[in-house]
């Protein structure tokens, strides 16, 4: 018997059949947000696995309705207030302050979990001032309207909360806001909760064009960084590291140099951040080169480069790059192979895409118009799961890709290399075959033939590299005496000098009896204090703090540097007692104790006697 079809029956039916619609909707918008199968496919089995797992916060929300606001601790009032509202070096320097064993500990804990001055970075709060370190030329010009948007990828492991929402504030307040399409935080699995909590809870309030995304487990910088571009959709992609701040019209430059050339990557000056003071000191115009154990280095520019009148407000050719800052159109980004997904955690990486840049047809460019500051840190902060030196695995992957009969010269360089297992390189080769690269005595021979070979006996020019090096991190600059005189505690007429001869680094200082300068015709006592704060002993060592980090540091005699930093002293008065502070510790000079014999040391900044110094 045919039985008729009951209403009820048929809305339930159209529910079901909606149902099954909304659930493949859903399914094919979780897919779309995940990697494109198209570059899947090209992904090693393990890389795929562990990218195609969705955020577990993400999940079922899509990214757009991402709103997740945790509860952590409250970021601090101060960290909205804008306290440095024009570049003031002498008030960084006062934030730099530790006035209490509360204060040492603050610092202590950051240096130890950032490697640099997380107290200052807190002070100091989320919108600052920084000195325009360009070229006089690349200031007030006007821009054609430029039609690309930006994805801006922020990758970080475990990333001082200050710190990276200063320079997200920093992006926002000196970026047109039509240039950026979005900013994605790969937060690459940290393990520090408060600090990803933090970072979350208040991107998801306050910065609507914010996106945090997290990988669901540690991947390194370099498969962190592809998981962010996979969820980018911009035209040019912007990679930052996470600690960063831009400066005045930092975008424009670089989007229009990419506008005119598709297959331009072009690169920002990096500033430097002082990781001990905070202060945003500007880099001299230098390229990237490397060296045959296959670590970036900083070069001086050829001569072509630096003979040249619009040196300073036109694009550099540059061998490679650092790494960590530049943009390239998002297409091209895929095209090009994105990153070698077989690398682990740090390094490597940077060398790997410049070399595949020049070699598949592309070119890479510094743009002086375009600075960014970063911080500069002494030490990674953070380990590596594994304890391996991945920097080893990733180079060797660079050279059997990239290096053809060149490889050898790294190998001989590290010969440790022959033992490790950097795994399957057959992707990365046949990228290189499909793309039609050329081959690396192309690109030593054309874009870098100022590179020497190990065994040719050519004068090496290492000098110049290695001076070049250094002025990354330390402008050459003559060193202008403001005054001479012997340094003196005050109470005990005592007069400061080196524990051996003026000559001897490492030197503790000590106090002595004071000699008459002018009759001994000696400069054992005789101190010159430069423009740059520096105090020199007979002109030769600086007066140096051992460590900026915790425990008990002492003053010592130590090469001259030419950025300063820990080699900084500042006459300081308070209530008629005149300190020498340190801004790199945050601490005064501090005899210990003040008797002939006794040394010097640093200590809390108080109002003690045994601080009070002069020079006379
Ligand atoms: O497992 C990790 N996951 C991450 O997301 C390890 C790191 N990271 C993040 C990290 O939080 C940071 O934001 O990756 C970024 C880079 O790590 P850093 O800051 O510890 O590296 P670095 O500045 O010492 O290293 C330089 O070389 C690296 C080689 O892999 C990368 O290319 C960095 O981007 C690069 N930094 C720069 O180029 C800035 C200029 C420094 C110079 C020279
Ligand atoms: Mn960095």
């Amino acid at each position: 018997m045919r039985r008729r079809l009951s209403p009820k029956c048929c809305v339930f039916g159209i529910g079901i059949l909606i149902i099954l619609w909304m659930t493949f909707n859903l399914a094919r918008w979780e897919w779309k947000l995940s990697p494109e199968p198209s570059h899947s496919q090209r992904l090693s089995l393990r890389a795929r696995k562990s990218l195609l797992v969705k955020n577990p916060r993400t999940q079922g929300q899509g990214l757009q309705s991402f709103s997740v606001v945790r509860h952590c601790e409250e970021l601090s009032e101060v960290f909205n207030k804008a306290l440095v509202k024009r570049y003031n070096q002498s008030l960084l320097y006062s934030l730099g302050v530790v006035s209490d064993p509360d204060d040492q500990r603050a610092r202590d804990e950051g240096y130890q979990k950032f490697a640099f001055n997380a107290l200052i970075s807190n002070k100091i709060g989320f919108h600052r001032a920084l000195p325009d370190t360009r070229d006089s030329r690349c200031r007030d010009v006007t821009f054609p309207s430029i039609h690309l948007d930006t994805s801006i990828v922020i990758c970080y492991h475990n990333e001082l909360p200050s710190a990276l929402l200063r320079m997200l504030h920093s992006i926002l307040d000196r970026t047109p806001e039509e240039l950026i399409r979005e900013i994605i935080l790969v937060d690459d699995s940290s393990t520090l909760d408060e600090v990803s909590c933090q970072i979350e809870a208040y991107v998801n309030q306050h910065l609507p064009k914010v996106k945090v995304v997290r990988t669901p487990e540690r991947q390194g910088l370099i498969r962190a960084r592809v998981y962010g571009a996979h969820h980018a959709k911009g035209e040019v992609l912007v990679f930052l590291d996470s600690h960063c701040e831009v400066n005045t019209d930092w975008l424009e430059p670089l989007l229009l140099r990419i506008s005119h050339d598709p297959t331009t990557v072009v690169v920002p000056v990096i500033d430097i951040i002082n990781q001990d003071t905070m202060e945003y000191q500007s880099s001299p115009l230098v390229r990237g080169g490397f060296n045959w154990g296959l670590h970036f280095r900083w070069e001086q520019l050829p001569d072509s480069d630096r003979k040249d009148p619009d040196l300073g407000s036109k694009p550099i050719q540059s061998p490679t790059m650092a790494g960590g800052l530049f943009a390239m159109r998002r297409d091209y980004f895929h095209r090009l192979g994105e990153y070698d997904l077989g690398m682990d955690i740090w390094g490597g990486e940077n060398l790997e895409i410049s070399f595949r840049i020049w070699m598949c047809g592309g070119r890479l460019e510094i743009i002086p118009c375009s600075r960014v500051g970063h911080i500069f840190r002494k030490r990674r902060p953070y380990g590596n799961p594994a304890g391996s030196d991945t920097l080893l695995k990733n180079s060797l992957r660079v050279a059997h890709v990239w290096m053809d009969e060149y490889k050898k010269y790294f190998l001989n360089q590290r010969p440790q290399a022959n033992n490790v297992d950097y795994g399957d390189v057959s992707d990365r080769v046949s990228l290189r075959k499909r793309l039609s690269c050329k081959s690396f005595q192309w690109y030593l021979k054309h874009i870098y033939p100022e590179q020497i070979l190990p065994n040719d006996t050519k004068p090496v020019k290492s000098d110049t590299h290695h001076q070049a090096t250094k002025a990354k991190f330390s402008m050459k600059k003559t060193r202008v005496i403001v005054r001479h005189g012997r340094l003196k505690h005050v109470s005990t007429n005592l007069c400061v000098q080196s524990e051996k001869d003026i000559y001897t680094k490492k030197a503790l200082l000590t106090f002595a009896e004071c000699d008459d300068v002018s009759l001994s015709g000696q400069k054992a006592q005789l101190w010159f204090e430069t423009v740059d704060n520096q105090l020199m002993l007979a002109q030769l060592l600086c007066l140096d703090v051992e460590s900026a980090m915790a425990g008990k540091s002492y003053a010592r005699l130590m090469k001259c540097q030419d950025s300063g930093s820990s080699q900084t002293w500042t006459w300081t008065s308070k209530n008629g007692f005149s300190h020498l502070y340190n801004p790199a510790s945050g601490k005064c000079l501090t005899a210990t104790p003040p008797r002939v014999g006794g040394y010097l040391s640093l200590g809390l900044c108080t109002e003690s006697e045994d601080q009070h110094f002069l020079m006379s």
